[in-house]
Parts: C-alpha cells; sequence; structure tokens
C-alpha cells in the first residue's frame, strides 16, 4: 500500500478522517480494501477450481478483509486517534444472507483457505436479492422478512459479462458479478455469483410473498424459496440452472483463454459440486462440450475427470429428486443428456436402486453425481462411513475407489483472530504467531495444561478472557433490553432449527430444571441458555419449537424464584455477526442431534477452538473431538449411531412407551399445555408440539433424555465446583483445535482431488 492509513483515507474521503461520518468512512475503507486485494491478483496458469454451490454464508466482510490484507491494527489505529470506532463503521455493513446454514459457511472457510494457501480456486453461485430471510421474533411466533444487503456499495461488483442461458425455452441473460476473496498474507481469488438484470424486488410483499411463477422477475430474490408447491419446486431448478450454466460457460471460457483445449479440461479445471444443487452442471457441461463438437462418451469422461462431488447429509429431503417431467418444463435441453447418462448407468449395474432415473421417472441428482464424477467424499469420518456402508452402500461397493472422507474445517482468521482478538493476543504472548497460518501448532499450549503451580496464572488469564467475552456479549444483549447475569454458566445452541439437532431436547431439560428449582433443587451454578435458529419457511414443529422455547422464556422471566437461576434467551435473526459475538462467550457447546443425523457439524469446532466445553452425542465432527480432546474433556451422552440405526430399522420405536415410563419426562412434556404456556403462548403450536412428540418423535429425543439431563447437570457441577479444572479441560479444547481448521481440510482435497499448484 502506498502512504499511510490516514493519507489513504483523506484520499478516499477528500475530508480529515474526523470529518467523516460512519458510513462515508465505511465506503473509503472498502475501497481501500478493494485495491489492496485487487493488487493482489495473479494470473492463473494451469489448473483452477471451481467451487460451485448454492450458498456461500460469507459474513460481513470489512474486518476480514482489513485482518487477511494485514491493516486491520493500522486502520484501528487511525480511525481511533481520529476519535471513530471500527466496530461501530462495521455497523453500517450488512450482512448478506447468501447461505443457510453449515454448508453456505463452510464454502465461504474453503474460499478464505484456498486464497491463503495461494491456491487458485474461486467461488461460483448465485446473487440473491434477498438472502434466505430475515427472522423477526416480535410476536413469539417466527415472522420472515425480506434481508436486503445489496446497497449502492457493495463487496459484489457488477461486470460487463453476461452468459445466455435458457430457461424454459426463453433465453436470458446471466450477469457476472465479482466479489474478491483475500487470504491470509495470501493470494486474491473470486467469488462469481449470478444474476439477471430484470429482477423486480418490487414484487415481494406480505414477508416474503411472491408471484413464483414470473421467473424472469422473481428468480434470485431469495436462497431456497419455498418450495411446497409446484411453481416453488420449479423455481428452485430453474435458480439451479442459472447457476450452472453460466457457471460451465465461464468455466469453459476461462479455461480455453488459459490455453486448454477442452479435450485436456480436467487439466485446467477442477469442479467441486457442494452438496446436489449444482449437480445439473454434469449434463450441462456434456452439452456444451457437444456443442463444441465433442462425442458424448468423450464428453462424460471429461466431465467425470474434471468434477467431485461432496455429500453433506443423509436425510432425505436433502438429497434432491426432481420429477421428469418438472425438470422437462424447466431444462428440456438437458433431458436427452439425463435419458443417456442413465442408460449408461443401467449399462454398468444391475441394481436398479443406483439409476439416474428410477422407474417413476425421478431423477436422483445424488446418482448422477457419484456416477458421473470421479470422487465422492463425505465430510466427517463417521458420515463417510455411514454413507459407504448404509445409505450409499450400492454406489460403494460399485465405486470403492471414489470415496473418500473429508472432515470439515473452519477458518481461524475469521472465527479466533477476527472474532476473540484477546485469545489470540493471548496465544501469540504463549506460543508465537505461527499458530495464524499453521493451526497444529496450537498443540503447543498443551504444555500450559499441566496441574502445576506456574499454570495456575496462565489458566485464570484464560478464565479473565472468556470472563470478559461473557460482559461484552452481556453488555450487548442489554442494548436490546434483554438482561443476563454473566456470572452464569453461558450454555449456547445456535444452528439451523431442525428436529434432528433436537433443540427440542435442550427445551425439554430446560423445562425440567424449571420443576427442579420449584422445588427447592436448585442448579448447582445459574444457568443462561442462548439459542439462536431460524426454522425453513414451511417447517411447521420447526416454528412450534421456536414458538415454546420463546414461551418458556416469558415464563420463567416472570417468575423471579426461577429466574435467579435460570433464564432462556431466544436471539432472533441468528446468522454469522451474531455467531462471532456469541461464540467467544460460550462456557458449554450444545452439539445434541440425534446420533447419525448430524453429517459434520461446523459450529462444535468454532466452539471448541474458543474454549467451550462440549455437551454431544457421538455424531459427525463430534466423534473426532472426542477423540483428539479425551472423554473427560468432553461431555458425552446418548445413543450411538448403530443404536439409532437398528433403532430405525427395527422399525419399532415407540416414543409414547417412553413418555408413560418416565415421570420426569411426562411431566416436562405436559407442561408445554400446562397452565403457565397457555397463558403465555399459543395453545395451537404448544399442543401441535406436545403431540408431535409423544405419538411420532422421530429423532427419537425422548430415549436420550435422561442422559442429557445426567450429563449436563454434571457439567453445571464441574463449571461450579472445580473452575481451574474447567479452565484447563477448555485449554485443552483449544490445544487440539489446530486439526479443525479448513486450512487443513483444504490441504486433503488438493491432495486427494483437486492437485493445484499453489502460485502467488
Ligand atoms: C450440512 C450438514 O447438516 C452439517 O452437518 C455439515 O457440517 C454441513 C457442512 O458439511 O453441511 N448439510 C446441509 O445440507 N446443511 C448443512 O449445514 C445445510
Amino acid at each position: 500500500m502506498q502512504g499511510t492509513i490516514q493519507q489513504n483515507l483523506i484520499e478516499l474521503t477528500g475530508k480529515p478522517v474526523a470529518d467523516c461520518t460512519d458510513q462515508e468512512l465505511y465506503l473509503a475503507l472498502l475501497n481501500l480494501v478493494r485495491r489492496e486485494s485487487e493488487a493482489r491478483r495473479t494470473p492463473v496458469s494451469g489448473k483452477k477450481l471451481y467451487y460451485i454451490s448454492a450458498e456461500f454464508l460469507i459474513g460481513k466482510l470489512l474486518s476480514n478483509n482489513l485482518i487477511n490484507l494485514g491493516l486491520y491494527d493500522e486502520v484501528k489505529t487511525c480511525l481511533k486517534e481520529a476519535g471513530k470506532s471500527l466496530s461501530v463503521i462495521e455497523e453500517v455493513e450488512p450482512e448478506p444472507s447468501l447461505g443457510n446454514g453449515g454448508l453456505g459457511r463452510l464454502a465461504s472457510c474453503f474460499l478464505d483457505s484456498l486464497a491463503t494457501m495461494d491456491l487458485p480456486g474461486d467461488g461460483i453461485g448465485l446473487r440473491y436479492h434477498f438472502g434466505l430471510f430475515r427472522q423477526d421474533l416480535s410476536q413469539g411466533v417466527q415472522q420472515e422478512q425480506p434481508d436486503p444487503w445489496l446497497t449502492d456499495h457493495c463487496w459484489a461488483e457488477p461486470t460487463d459479462t453476461v452468459f445466455p442461458v435458457s430457461l424454459g425455452g426463453h433465453p436470458v441473460n446471466a450477469r457476472l458479478y465479482r466479489l474478491a476473496v483475500t487470504g491470509y498474507e495470501g493470494r486474491t481469488n473470486t467469488l462469481n455469483l449470478f444474476d439477471l438484470d430484470t429482477i423486480d424486488e418490487s414484487m415481494v410483499t406480505e414477508g416474503i410473498r411472491f408471484d413464483k411463477t414470473d421467473i424472469e422477475k422473481c428468480l434470485t430474490l431469495f436462497l431456497y424459496p419455498d418450495d411446497s408447491d409446484e411453481a416453488g419446486r420449479l423455481l428452485r431448478i430453474y435458480q439451479q440452472y442459472l447457476m450452472v450454466s453460466a457457471g460451465a460457460q465461464l468455466i469453459l471460457a476461462e479455461c480455453q483463454e488459459r490455453g486448454s483445449n477442452l479435450h485436456d479440461l480436467a487439466d485446467y479445471a477442477a469442479i467441486q459440486i457442494n452438496d446436489t444443487h449444482p449437480s445439473m452442471v454434469i449434463p450441462e457441461l456434456i452439452r456444451l462440450l457437444e456443442e463444441k463438437g465433442i462425442g458424448f462418451e468423450e464428453a462424460v469422461q471429461i466431465v467425470t475427470d474434471t468434477c467431485a462431488y461432496t455429500n453433506h447429509t443423509i436425510l432425505a429431503e436433502a438429497l434432491e429428486t426432481w420429477p421428469w417431467n418438472y425438470l422437462e418444463k424447466v431444462v428440456p435441453q438437458l433431458m436427452p443428456i439425463i435419458g443417456k447418462l442413465d442408460d449408461l448407468a443401467r449399462s454398468r449395474t444391475d441394481d436398479r436402486s443406483l439409476a439416474v432415473v428410477d422407474d417413476h421417472g425421478n431423477v436422483h441428482m445424488a446418482h448422477m453425481d457419484i456416477h458421473f464424477t470421479h470422487s465422492t467424499n463425505g465430510v466427517a469420518a463417521l458420515h463417510t462411513e455411514i454413507l459407504k456402508n448404509t445409505e450409499l452402500n450400492g454406489f460403494y461397493r460399485l465405486y470403492p475407489d471414489k470415496f473418500n472422507n473429508k472432515t470439515n474445517g473452519i477458518t481461524f482468521r475469521r472465527w479466533l483472530l477476527e472474532c476473540n482478538p484477546a485469545l489470540a493476543a493471548e496465544i501469540e504472548t504463549l506460543i508465537g504467531p505461527d499458530f495464524k497460518k499453521d493451526a497444529s501448532r496450537l498443540e503447543q499450549l498443551m504444555q500450559y495444561t499441566d496441574a502445576a503451580e506456574g499454570d495456575v496464572v496462565v489458566l485464570q488469564q484464560f478464565a479473565q478472557i472468556k470472563a470478559d467475552n461473557k460482559k461484552a456479549l452481556a453488555s450487548w444483549l442489554g442494548e436490546k433490553g434483554i438482561r443476563v447475569d454473566p456470572e452464569a454458566m453461558f450454555d449456547i445452541q445456535i444452528k439451523r432449527l431442525h428436529e434432528y439437532k433436537r433443540q427440542q431436547l435442550n427445551l425439554l431439560y430446560l423445562i425440567h430444571q424449571y420443576f427442579e428449582i420449584k422445588a427447592g433443587h436448585t442448579p448447582a451454578v445459574p444457568l443462561v441458555s442462548i439459542f439462536g435458529a431460524k426454522a425453513a419457511p414451511a417447517y411447521t414443529i420447526a416454528k412450534d419449537i421456536i414458538h415454546a422455547i420463546l414461551t418458556l422464556s416469558k415464563v420463567i422471566a416472570a417468575d423471579p424464584e426461577v429466574s435467579r437461576w435460570l433464564q432462556v434467551v431466544f436471539v432472533p435473526n441468528y446468522n454469522v455477526t451474531i455467531a462471532e459475538k456469541l461464540i467467544p462467550a460460550c462456557d458449554l457447546s450444545e452439539q445434541i442431534s440425534l446420533a447419525s443425523k448430524e453429517a459434520s457439524g461446523t459450529g462444535n469446532m468454532k466452539f471448541m477452538l474458543n474454549g467451550a466445553l462440549t455437551l454431544g452425542t457421538m455424531d459427525g465432527a463430534n466423534v473426532e473431538i472426542a477423540e483428539l480432546v479425551g472423554k473427560d474433556n468432553i461431555y458425552i451422552f446418548g445413543a450411538s449411531s448403530n443404536q439409532v440405526i437398528h433403532r430405525y430399522a427395527a422399525g419399532d420405536y415407540c416414543a409414547r412407551e417412553w413418555y408413560e415410563a418416565d415421570p420426569n419426562l411426562c411431566r416436562a412434556i405436559d407442561f408445554l399445555t400446562g397452565p403457565e404456556m397457555l397463558a403465555a403462548g399459543r395453545s395451537e403450536n404448544l399442543e401441535r408440539l406436545k403431540n408431535e412428540l409423544i405419538y411420532k418423535d422421530w429423532f427419537q429425543t425422548l430415549p436420550d433424555f435422561n442422559a442429557y439431563v445426567v450429563r449436563k447437570d454434571q457439567a453445571l457441577a464441574d463449571y461450579a465446583f472445580d473452575p481451574l479444572g474447567w479452565s484447563r479441560r477448555a485449554l485443552i479444547n483449544i490445544a487440539k483445535a489446530g486439526y479443525f481448521s479448513s486450512d487443513r481440510t483444504i490441504g486433503e482435497y488438493n491432495r486427494d482431488i483437486w492437485h493445484l499448484t499453489a502460485q502467488h
């Protein structure tokens, strides 16, 4: 950078820093970051990765980019000297809600690691105008509102590049927007987002309603538009096709520019298909290659060699299948190709369950991915084993060499350096700065976890950082009118609202605790239980769970006898920015999914890195966390994945029997529709949830209830009676978190799947 920060800001704003508004400073910093990011762009030679994903949950970018460019401290000081505050200026930046959960956040962590490791790797996605939605809880139930982020000045910049895409036979132009992704002391890559010029934001009325049939006006308004009707499902296919068709054209154009003759495409591009949303890129690439004169069989081979597929879930709902006649409406040009791919797949195996098109005419996107890419990976060790042994066993037997595991990771730049600067500074004092780029160095912190006298000081310092972070969170909540006691234990469950993640199990515990306190059995320490979660707009029970938590929160707040010991907080509109405030302040991390159902989880890793202990089931990456920290430094409970899989297979799980057999459970569930809750909440939602738990309970909450209560109470007691031991165990978690750096994950993808060379 030329000149000081101050000189640059004066040049960009035309006045002294002290005279600028926060808005002006935000824009100036945005432009400064852009300039510096562009200066780090170098032309790519040879192979580049294209990570195609319906979601990129990028979070706010200003601080992150300043850190990665090495400008953060200087900017902060310069602003402070002029009486300004970077954290206040950051408030000006809207957070783009271009993702739904871990899958989208993972994609963003991967982009950060790629750039940091000097690997040429770009993202391809869509420029949704209103993102997922903004969650409003003011009425005691979730209401969805648009979440606009496209202001005049925004990180994604329009380009003159447009690609023609045919949607249901109608030609449209997909415009390319580019967003610079700057690595930590690394190269600058690009997130490519596509959009139509014809989108009409004014179509949205009454929350997030709009006419889903007017494709050219509505296509990119929202991520995951409601697909409970046919128009919604067709809209999703239109979105997916816009993304992959424009993306495939971009890839081919760039590769040809770099010297590819397309026959050798696999030497110029690695394409990672992030879950099944981008799966149509397979037939689309084949179509484009055929248009350029390459025969079908060769095109299939080229695409197979170029593409790889990541599976992120075993839940059937996310393994997309589209009826043939839907696809025919949206992408008639792909149907002959999908038909031929189906023939080809059937020629490879007699097992009809592995077909691309099943006997009912449904197209199985994941099946197409596995047949016609060279790699299929799961996202945590247990998840990959379950795919190989049960869910995708037929495919594993057909293509054993295609299957591999890539345990997820998180970028430590955002999830430690940015969100917890005090902790990062303390670690740097103890072990030096190398952990920022080589996370395995955190292991050196183990030397401070011995019980030796001298370490007490270090442990107390870590405890003090946690206490300060809790106070900071308490004051942030206080500004929103929520008062919490920072001396209490902070217990946090933040993630999408889904029955398999079992926020309802946590809810039942809190009700149980309410009764215990009423009976004079107070917990070992006051507990602040914090939730953050969005429910899919059409997911009724998920919304009922939110309502029940909000109602319980009110009931407890109105009861001084209980609220001295227990507080329940639901933070509205959970997003990346809020996660960055909550995670550094957490004592106990709730990772309580039904074993076998959470593919990996990545919040679990963020909490561990920030010195929280995990209360969890042996599911997803929790299994690897438990192996790394040892069983004394994590609270594990509940049925194992094998037990759960067998229980499903036996088909004899009866929730009602558990409800009737356990008086504590019965008392907690009945409370949902007791007089206290009905006085504060809505009977329709509460009754429905109660019935769901007693008569369905698809995710086996009730069998794990007792074990959960016991383990959680144990955690409370350990925290209360052995604070030093708690700090020691928290530090062990930090020291062992290095494995979960997304740099490690990206290193493995590159070693086994992509084979890119670092280029600075
Ligand atoms: C998810 C999984 O549910 C989650 O366990 C995993 O950590 C994440 C990233 O691999 O992918 N799959 C999915 O569809 N979403 C996820 O978060 C939305």
